[in-house]
């Protein structure tokens, strides 16, 4: 059960996000009226949100889910691996501080993070070494979550930006895995439901108190989520899409 939900407001800055999907630029109003129908979506959750404004300096602030990982007991403040967006930690802190008045941990140099390449499955957390995160950074997560009884193990990562571009837990035993994730060993427990090539952004998708909100326009993926029984909420995250980014990099859930 997540009880807050951290948002920041994308900044104009955003058309200059950094991407490696050569689809174009987003367009910032079509941006702005998708995070407010994201925000809706979250809205019919049951969970209190915080929307933090949106900050010119940092292109790529939208994406909060890179700047802690908050768990049951602690928060980790990371370091992110892109230097560009390596400040946007200071402009969140004080809020997770609210939220966590007496356990806020930080990674430190030469220790990199982005929260994105990490994921909850219960009391464990599955760190992906990524181009973002590295083995400096994700020893030192390992070692913050154990100070709190939290296990977490490393997954190697190739051919996407984080751990969680390719793979959403949605609680229950149930794992949407696309690509090189659809086989690893490490999640071979789980239920594992296969997302196919054509639809590989949809496998990044949030549950957020029995509800999943999915990108929209990934039908195969859909119905293999209603399914499983859940309630599904479809937000268009086509111009987030265009810098790299999907549902699950613009929240905090806890
Ligand atoms: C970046 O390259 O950092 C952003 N353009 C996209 C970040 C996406 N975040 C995420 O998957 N957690």
């Amino acid at each position: 059960m997540f009880n807050h939900i951290i948002c920041r407001t994308p900044c104009k800055a955003l058309v200059n996000g950094i991407t490696s999907a050569n689809i174009g630029k987003p367009d910032y109003q079509k941006a702005l009226e998708q995070h407010n129908a994201y925000i809706r979506a979250l809205q019919t959750c049951n969970v209190d949100i915080t929307i933090l404004p949106p900050k010119e300096d940092f292109p790529d602030s939208v994406f909060v889910e890179d700047t802690a990982l908050c768990t049951q007991f602690c928060a980790i403040i990371t370091r992110p691996g892109a230097e560009s967006r390596r400040q946007e930690i200071q402009y969140i802190e004080k809020t997770i501080q609210r939220f966590y008045p007496d356990n806020m941990e930080y990674i430190s140099a030469p220790g990199t993070v982005d929260a994105g390449d990490i994921m909850m499955v219960g009391s464990h957390y599955y760190i992906g070494l990524s181009a973002r995160t590295n083995q400096y950074g994700a020893e030192q997560v390992i070692a913050l979550l154990k100070k709190y009884g939290l296990t977490a193990s490393i997954v190697s990562l190739e051919k996407v930006l984080h751990l969680k571009t390719g793979l959403s837990y949605l609680e229950n035993n149930n794992l949407l895995a696309a690509g090189e994730f659809i086989h690893k060993p490490e999640f071979s427990h789980l239920n594992i439901i296969e997302i196919a090539d054509n639809e590989a952004y949809a496998a990044n998708c949030i549950w957020v108190n029995d509800r999943v909100i999915m990108p929209t326009g990934y039908p195969n993926t859909k119905e293999k989520i209603a399914t499983l029984g859940y309630e599904i909420i479809e937000v268009d995250t086509s111009e987030f899409r265009k810098i790299d980014g999907g549902l699950s990099c613009m929240s905090l859930r806890f």
